[in-house]
C-alpha cells in the first residue's frame, strides 16, 4: 500500500473522529443522564458522549451503505443472472480494518488519561468505609468512630472509600456519582471521589447477591461541611425517615418502638420479611406483621420470647413450614449487641 494512501486513511479517521465529537457536543443530551453528582461524572460524560459520537457517525455511515446498497442492487424484475462473483479486495480490507484501529487508538488513550484522573488519589482524604453484607450497607468513619446506614458526605470534599463485603460480591453503585465498584470478601477494594452537588441520591446493589438483593438500597446524603460536621458531632444520629425506615444513625433511640425499628432496619431483616410497621414488604421469609401472635403458637413449650430470639439467633433450629432453611443469615448473634436483640425481639413482639 501507497504511503500516501495510508496517510489518506488516517486523515479519514481523524475526521470521522472530529464528526463525531462535533455531534456528541452538539446534541444535549444531559436529559438522559443521572445528575452530575461528583467531579468525575463530568470527566466520565466527556468520555461517554465523545464515544457515542463517534459510535453514531460511524453507525449512520455503515448503515447508510447497507441501505444504499440494498436499494441499488436488488434484482430487476426477470433478471435470473447470478451477481458477479468477487473474491478479496485487499485495498478495502485494509481500510476497514486501519479506520477503526485509529479510532479505538484515540479512544483508548483519551480513556487511559480519564482514568488516571479520576482514580487519582488526592492529599488527605475523607476516609469512609464501605461494608456490605446481605442486604444491607454500612457506612463508617475511622476518624469520628461514627457508623451509620444512610452515607452523609460533605460537598466539594474528596472522598476516599474502602469497600468491603462480609459475605458475597456485592456492587457499591451511586449512578449521579458515575462509580459501581464490586465489594469483594477478602479484600478492601478503594474508589475516590468528589461529591459536587448538594442532594440525595439512591444507592444501589448492583450485583445479584441473593434473595433480598432488590431491598439492598441506601441513600447518600451530600450536604455543606456545617451540616456534615453537626452530623458527626451528634454521633451520626438523625431522625428516623419513617417513609422509607432507613434511619440514619447507630445510637438507639430511647423509645422501645423506635428502637426496635432502627435495629430491625439497620440489619437489613425487611429485605426478606414484611412487616408493617417499619413498611417492609420482603417475601423471601413469612410476613412478621403479627408475629407477636403466632410465636406463642409454634412451637409447644417454648414461650414467644424464647421462640422469635432462638429464630433470630438460632436461624436453622426451627424453619418454618413452606419456607427454606440457610437463607435467613445465620450470624445476627455475633453482630448484634444484646440491647440491640432485647429491643429488636420486643418490638417484634408488640406487632
Ligand atoms: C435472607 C433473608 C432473610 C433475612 C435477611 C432475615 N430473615 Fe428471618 N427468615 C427468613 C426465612 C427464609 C425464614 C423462614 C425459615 C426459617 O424459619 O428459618 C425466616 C424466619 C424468621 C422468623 C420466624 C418467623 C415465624 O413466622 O416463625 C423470624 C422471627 C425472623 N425470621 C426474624 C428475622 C429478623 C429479626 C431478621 C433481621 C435481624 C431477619 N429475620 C432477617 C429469611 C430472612
Ligand atoms: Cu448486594
Amino acid at each position: 500500500m501507497k504511503e500516501r494512501n495510508l496517510f489518506a486513511i488516517i486523515v479519514l479517521s481523524l475526521v470521522l473522529i472530529a464528526v463525531g465529537y462535533l455531534v456528541a457536543t452538539s446534541v444535549d443530551l444531559s436529559w438522559l443522564m443521572p445528575a452530575q453528582a461528583s467531579e468525575r461524572a463530568v470527566l466520565v460524560d466527556r468520555l461517554f458522549r465523545f464515544m457515542m459520537g463517534i459510535a453514531t457517525v460511524v453507525f449512520l455511515i455503515v448503515e447508510g451503505a447497507l441501505i444504499y446498497a440494498v436499494l441499488r442492487f436488488r434484482q430487476k424484475p426477470g433478471d435470473e443472472s447470478d451477481a458477479r462473483p468477487v473474491h478479496g479486495n485487499n485495498t478495502l480490507e485494509i481500510v476497514w480494518t486501519l479506520i477503526p484501529a485509529v479510532i479505538v487508538a484515540v479512544i483508548g488513550v483519551y480513556s487511559y488519561r480519564v482514568l488516571t484522573e479520576v482514580e487519582r488519589v488526592p492529599d488527605d482524604p475523607l476516609v469512609v468505609r464501605v461494608i456490605s453484607q446481605q442486604f444491607s450497607w454500612r457506612f463508617e468513619y475511622p476518624e469520628s468512630g461514627v457508623s451509620a446506614n444512610v452515607l452523609h458526605l460533605p460537598v466539594d470534599r474528596p472522598v476516599q472509600f474502602q469497600i468491603e463485603s462480609r459475605d458475597v460480591i456485592h456492587s457499591f453503585w451511586v449512578p449521579e456519582f458515575r462509580v459501581k465498584r464490586d465489594a469483594t470478601p477478602g479484600q478492601i477494594d478503594e474508589l475516590v471521589l468528589t461529591p459536587s452537588q448538594i442532594g440525595r441520591y439512591p444507592i444501589r446493589c448492583a450485583e445479584l447477591c441473593g434473595p433480598g438483593h432488590a431491598a439492598m438500597v441506601s441513600e447518600v446524603i451530600v450536604e455543606s461541611e456545617e451540616d456534615f460536621q453537626a452530623w458527626i458531632e451528634a454521633g451520626g444520629v438523625e431522625v428516623l425517615d419513617a417513609g422509607k425506615g432507613v434511619p440514619a444513625g447507630d445510637k438507639l433511640p430511647d423509645d422501645p418502638l423506635a428502637a426496635g425499628r432502627v435495629v430491625f432496619t439497620k440489619y437489613g431483616c425487611g429485605a426478606c420479611h414484611t412487616l408493617d410497621e417499619a413498611k417492609t414488604g420482603g417475601i423471601v421469609g413469612p410476613s412478621l406483621s403479627d408475629i407477636g401472635r403466632v410465636a406463642a403458637e409454634r412451637l409447644q413449650g417454648v414461650n414467644a420470647v424464647d421462640y422469635v430470639r432462638s429464630s433470630i439467633v438460632e436461624t436453622d433450629a426451627f424453619v418454618v413450614d413452606g419456607y427454606p432453611s440457610g437463607v435467613m443469615p445465620n450470624d445476627f448473634g455475633e453482630r448484634m449487641t444484646p440491647e440491640e436483640l432485647d429491643v429488636l425481639v420486643e418490638y417484634l413482639l408488640s406487632q
